[in-house]
């Protein structure tokens, strides 16, 4: 560890439930994520938090000596902790209090690069101060410098600050309202044909990015701009990305990569990416990427649901894709149904995911040749402005098309199929 890592304890209070060593240790993992070196752990049985202080007072000592002892200025709780509880608990510990919602926040605002995901991130963000900050020792204060807001007659400091964050916050949702809408347009400029669209959603570090490069390597229009980024750490996808996928025997399809989930994601922050996640909830066929090497796979494909669930992307045709099949005992590569276990690092598990790729689309896509009498010009130009052609070609009957269409189209042009 380098020494820009700030020392932190971390501390949760457990009711016994199963997945409660995981999410501590996905706790430290999101720590190292934000910079942070975990020294020690701190973790208390009851049925209940303690309501004023989250620990039992006897918990609260401890973790005071702990910090003595480490040297150590800042504990982050596994729980989101309420407004009064942060402030009880910085009181008696004299440390600085994080609960998980500020160290996810913190992580996703250190990753995030486009504008779009600036706006979400700082509107979250501030949301999540509004209730917590108190006049004394205001960190926003700090931070938004005097303002130019003048004061209104018998209105505290508090009232105040408070005032000049929502504020703040309505004039961000504009803003991000302005760039959704601009990034719905383009995607609208992309979907005026009818490529089947596939979006590869998951856990954070599944490996979805890796997966959507691996297919993009199999893509006869591939070249390295179209590549996105992929990295060991959590979080290193914010943005959706698209990418128009044509195979060599002229499958084509929209694929997306889209950001990843943790258990417990702040919900002002999933509310955040719902346009983020458009794709995915636009999508024909989902595919969830697994790390299959987690021991734990079966919490992040639960989490995963039930976020989806919370955007609204319910009864998707879905792949469940378990992935870094390389690194348990597992044979691989193998697709049972429409689940695959695969690597990402191996061409041949990426073949098999295409195979199980193109039975999905096909089933809902047809890919066929459509012979248009020359006499039926209005159906060619409604087919050239609408449907995604492959090839084209003008014969002694009339135009030869070959088109990708889906199952309503593929119906209205059954007549004139060849
Ligand atoms: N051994 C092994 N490593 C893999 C495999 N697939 C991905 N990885 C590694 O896992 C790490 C995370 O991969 P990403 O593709 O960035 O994961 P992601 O799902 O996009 O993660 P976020 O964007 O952070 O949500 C990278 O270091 C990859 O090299 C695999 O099949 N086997
Ligand atoms: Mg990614």
């Amino acid at each position: 560890m380098t020494e820009e890592y700030t020392k932190v304890i971390t501390g949760g209070v457990s009711h016994l439930q199963e997945d409660f060593d995981y999410t501590m240790s996905e706790l430290t993992s999101l720590c190292e994520a934000n910079n942070m070196q975990v020294v020690d752990s701190l973790t208390q049985n009851l049925d209940k938090i303690v309501t004023a202080t989250y620990f039992g007072k006897g918990k609260v000592e401890e973790l005071e000596h702990l910090a003595t002892e480490n040297d150590v200025k800042i504990v982050v709780i596994n729980d989101e902790l309420s407004p009064s509880q942060i402030r009880n608990l910085e009181e008696k510990t004299k440390l600085t209090v994080i609960d998980r919602t500020e160290l996810i926040l913190q992580v996703f605002a250190s990753r995030a690069q486009s504008k779009q995901a600036k706006l979400q991130v700082e509107i979250a963000q501030l949301q999540y101060a509004l209730p917590r900050i108190h006049p004394s020792g205001n960190p926003l204060d700090q931070q938004r410098g005097g303002g130019t807001t003048t004061r209104g007659a018998g209105e505290t400091k508090l009232e105040l600050d408070r005032r000049v964050i929502r504020n703040r916050i309505t004039a961000l949702k504009k803003q991000l309202e302005d760039v959704d809408k601009n990034i719905e347009t383009q995607s609208k400029k992309r979907k005026t044909n009818t490529l089947p669209n596939v979006a590869l959603v998951g856990y954070t570090n599944a490996g979805k990015s890796t997966t959507m490069n691996a297919l993009l390597e199999k893509s006869v229009n591939d070249n390295e701009d179209s590549k996105v980024f992929e990295k060991d750490m959590l979080f290193a996808t914010l943005d959706t990305s698209v990418r128009n996928v044509t195979l060599s025997d002229n499958t084509k399809f929209l694929l997306s990569d889209t950001v990843g989930f943790v258990s417990k994601l702040p919900h002002n922050l999933v509310d955040s990416f719902k346009t983020t996640l458009a794709e995915a909830k636009d999508a024909d066929l989902i595919i969830q990427v697994v790390d299959y090497s987690d021991p734990n796979f079966q919490k992040t494909i639960d989490v995963t649901e039930s976020t989806l669930k919370e955007v609204g992307i319910v009864n998707k045709p879905t792949i469940l894709a378990f992935n870094k099949t390389d690194l348990t005992a597992a044979e691989y590569p193998t697709i049972e149904g429409n689940n695959i276990y695969y690597s990402a690092l191996d061409g041949q598990s990426i073949d098999m995911l295409i195979g199980l790729i193109k039975e999905n689309i096909y089933k809902n896509f047809h890919q066929e040749t459509f012979l248009i009498p020359y006499n039926k010009g209005d159906i060619t130009s409604y087919i050239l402005d609408n449907l995604e052609v492959v090839s084209k070609e003008y014969v002694d009957e009339g135009t030869k098309l070959e088109l990708i269409v889906n199952s309503t189209e593929y119906d209205k042009l059954s007549d004139y199929l060849i």
